[in-house]
């Protein structure tokens, strides 16, 4: 069925056909084969069972409330220290006024994700929310990684149950998928030691998954990390989708070096992107969706990615800073016609969706 050149795979190949799960071991031999072409059918093979041809877009726009971060993680050239002549934080009526500025036609989501700065407590999250909320009330409001919630929680004394309340009280939507890099320990302490931990980032999601609410998860790789710690992490975030069943859709990230602690490493090859691509596909049974984020990828890379078990692409963007700081060389955003355009060029089928992965019927269509 599959086209394999390393036998070592033909027993994967029969268990993905019958819709098995895969081990940790039978992960780490997906990584240590080279059969990249089988590697690549095997992922498409659930792919399609599971989406067909389609491959999701949105109309989206991200906005980063703040640059000042105490963290200093070593793969980051987002994060200015408070006193650095270049750090900012927007104000509730700054991050308005730049939505309104640069909100794309049809937008259903503003992403919103900073850094970690001691001033800023739980009222100032709440209160861009709600403002956002006032200004755009159809608009989806995905905001704050486990990470700064987790931040939140400590230096506004609260739990961290306490502060998803108030954020969905204040009308966050979801929660997006960053701050997870590799939840090693070994690994985690030696690129970004000050955030939390494995632990913190599964009990935040864990306290919005309770509530109903969705969020996303990623995984950084092309840095310090090998195979067994990939496998590692998409065995954790499998294990507690089994549990708690809120995660919409992986994102593999590909760590960018220039302007940062590591910018003495090559980062990911194109090879491991794709491998990593379709392992995560058929590894990760229980995550419906899995993102190829082209402002990370690359547009080139993440057509390719169409064909090794992605079927999302992410959106619009239209002002993107954390991967152009790390020297990101694609456009800062997409108008929708080029992104449906990168899709039927890859020959998948462009399908409009919002931020939970309802289908919408793009403008202009009746
Ligand atoms: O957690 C930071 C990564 C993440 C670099 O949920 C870097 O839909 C590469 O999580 N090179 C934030 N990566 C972005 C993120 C995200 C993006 C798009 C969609 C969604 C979603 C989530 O960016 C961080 C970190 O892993 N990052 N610096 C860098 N130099």
């Amino acid at each position: 069925m599959f086209p394999i050149s390393d036998s070592r795979l033909l027993p994967i190949s029969e268990k993905v056909v019958a819709g098995e799960r895969l081990s940790f071991n039978e992960g780490l031999l997906l990584y240590d084969s080279h059969d990249l072409p089988a590697l690549g059918a095997m992922a498409n093979h659930v792919r399609e069972r599971l989406h067909g041809s389609k491959t999701y877009y949105n109309i989206n726009l991200h906005i980063n409330p703040t640059n000042s971060c105490f963290a200093s993680c070593r793969f980051c050239a987002f994060g200015r220290k408070a006193f650095d002549e270049n750090s900012y934080i927007l104000s509730p009526a700054d991050i308005v006024e730049r939505a309104h500025r640069q909100m794309p036609p049809g937008c259903t989501e503003i992403h919103l994700v900073g850094g970690l700065d001691p001033r800023l407590k739980i009222d100032y999250y709440c209160e861009y929310i709600r403002a956002l909320k006032e200004a755009f009330p159809e608009v989806h409001i995905k905001t704050l990684t486990p990470v700064e919630v987790a931040y939140i929680a400590r230096t506004s004394k609260l739990t961290i149950g306490a502060v998803i309340d108030r954020l969905i009280e204040a009308g966050m939507g979801s929660m997006p998928g960053g701050g997870a890099e590799i939840f090693d320990p070994e690994i985690r302490e030696q690129i970004c030691e000050h955030k939390c931990g494995a632990e913190e980032w599964f009990a935040t999601h864990r306290e919005i998954h309770l509530r109903g609410y969705k969020s996303n998860c990623t995984m950084l790789q092309g840095h310090l990390e090998v195979p067994r710690h990939r496998i590692d992490h998409m065995v954790r975030l499998r294990d507690h989708q089994d549990e708690y069943g809120g995660f919409q859709c992986f994102i593999p990230l590909s760590f960018h070096p220039a302007n940062t602690e590591f910018s003495h490493l090559p980062g990911p090859s194109g090879f491991l992107e794709l491998q990593t691509m379709a392992v995560s596909r058929l590894m990760l049974d229980n995550i419906p969706h899995i993102k190829a984020y082209w402002i990370m990828l690359g547009i080139k890379q993440a057509q390719l990615a169409q064909w090794f078990g992605a079927n999302d692409m992410d959106g619009t963007v239209v002002h993107e800073e954390i991967y152009h700081d790390a020297g990101a060389a694609t456009p800062e955003g997409m108008t929708v016609e080029e992104l449906c355009r990168v899709i039927r060029d890859c020959g998948r089928e462009p399908v409009l969706r919002n931020t939970v992965y309802e289908e919408l019927e793009p403008a202009g269509k009746d």
